[in-house]
């Protein structure tokens, strides 16, 4: 009896040993108030009592298009309802530069805070885009990240992307570059922080650091993909370079295609996001805004900004919402209706429904033009406007007014050309173009 009880405790000690083990061995819902700092091992990340853990959320769209969502409450939903622990703030360097600098700092300390407040990770992001290479303002991010990591020295939320996607001719070097100058700039107020670099070519082009890493510690290199668009070959990558020894954060990620609109790939995101649990790799999806394309997480038709119902979310929404309470997403039927089928194709392929309105178009307008040549043929010597009259007219003097074959066929052409391309801009425009949620 006494060693049978011996044997239950021992049981039940290993039991609780192998729990333990099993959860330091992945912490999934990290916060910032248990688990702090984060800091990069190998290619993980791990807390401050070295638990390897992930982070997870959406990114904003442009802080300064879509203020509205940079709210408290949402920022609850999304921690509490929606798992989140992680937000990024993208805030385009090029509004920053060039619009409203005071209004963009507004929106991302209200996001920094917010995140604080609902013990989420938050990722500032130096959003380049069309500024493709991140030394062309340099002397404004560094002005930034200066003024970041002083104002957040303590903070263990925060997180730093330098610069969002490097494209068009900048080159890995370029790149190194700029990096050889932020990263002092961020790790003199803040030594320890987490810091993400972007990589060349719309950060696709991952092998580049790990053929030539930075000489810093505690870094991420950023990788970034759209399921639609990108497949195969660009998922073996990461898992190539992944398995090579290179930190990886996908710091943004889409269901749809590269441009932020097109239909979704469910069996492409499926794949995509297994793949980026099973790598444990952290990751934000693009975007928490209710902008009429498919990678927008919210209707365009809702109005809700500070708590959303299963009716304000869009496909996207419904996805991250599932992948990040870590749901089954074949639960949520991916239909798409003739309607927006249609509306996705005049946004994403606009010659393709002008050309199906060309047609039926064109078809009416000659239909017209024929009734009225032929109308006129049998009724000649009716006179109904000016022209009949100096057409039909016996006086010598008048008939030299009367234009010539040639000319009246340019005039007809030149009708028959603008009610076409009128009719069909009409028929674009109130089918595909004005939003519904405008009216
Ligand atoms: C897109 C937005 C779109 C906006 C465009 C230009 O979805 O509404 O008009 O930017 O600013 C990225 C970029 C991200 C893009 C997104 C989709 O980081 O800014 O947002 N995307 O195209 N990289 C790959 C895709």
């Amino acid at each position: 009896m006494k060693n049978f009880s011996c044997f239950c405790v021992r049981l039940f000690l290993l039991l609780i040993f192998a729990l333990v083990t099993f959860a330091n061995a992945e912490v999934i819902n990290a916060r910032p108030s248990v688990n702090g700092k984060l800091h990069v091992q190998g290619t993980d990340l791990f807390d401050e009592q070295g638990n390897q853990v992930v982070i997870k959320g959406p990114s904003t769209h442009g802080l300064t298009w879509f203020p509205q969502y940079v709210n408290t409450n949402l920022f609850h939903q999304l921690s509490r309802e929606w798992n989140t622990n992680l937000i990024r703030l993208a805030m385009y360097s090029y509004d920053y530069v060039h619009g409203d600098r005071k209004k963009n700092l507004e929106v991302l300390r209200k996001g920094v805070q917010y995140a604080i407040e609902n013990d989420m990770y938050v990722m500032v992001d130096w959003h380049i885009l069309t500024d493709n290479n991140p030394n062309q303002n340099l002397a404004e991010a560094i002005n930034f990240f200066n003024m970041m990591a002083k104002e957040y020295a303590d903070v263990p939320n925060v997180i730093f992307e330098i610069c969002n996607e490097p494209n068009g001719d900048c080159t890995w070097e370029d790149i190194k570059e700029y990096a050889n100058i932020i990263i002092p700039v961020i790790r003199r107020h803040k030594p320890d922080a987490l810091i993400l670099i972007g990589t060349p070519n719309f950060d696709r082009e991952i092998q580049e650091p790990a053929k030539d890493p930075v000489d810093f510690e505690n870094v991420m290199y950023s990788f970034h993909f759209y399921a639609t668009s990108h497949k195969g070959e660009s998922l073996a990558k990461l898992k190539e370079v992944v398995g090579g020894g290179t930190p990886i954060f996908i710091t943004e990620s889409g269901f749809c295609e590269a441009s932020g609109d097109g239909k979704i790939n469910l069996e492409s995101v499926k794949q995509w996001y297994a793949t980026l649990d099973s790598l444990h790799l952290s990751y934000t999806i693009w975007s928490m805004s209710n902008k009429e394309e498919e990678s927008a997480m919210i209707r365009s038709d809702s109005r809700a900004v500070e708590y959303l119902t299963e009716e304000d979310l869009s496909l996207s929404g419904l996805y991250a919402r599932a992948l990040f309470q870590g749901k089954d997403l074949n639960q949520i039927p991916l239909i798409y209706e003739p309607v927006s089928s249609f509306k996705i194709l005049a946004r994403t392929k606009p010659y393709i429904v002008w050309g199906i309105f060309a047609i039926p178009v064109f078809i009416v307008i000659f239909l017209v033009f024929l009734i009225q040549k032929i109308r006129k043929r049998f009724r000649y010597n009716r006179i109904r406007t000016y022209d009949d009259l100096l057409k039909f007219s016996k006086n010598e003097s008048a008939k030299k007014f009367n234009s010539k074959p040639a000319k009246q066929f340019l005039g007809d052409l030149f009708l028959f050309l603008s009610t076409f391309c009128t009719l069909i801009y009409l028929c674009w425009r109130f089918t595909c173009s004005i939003p519904y949620a405008y009216g």
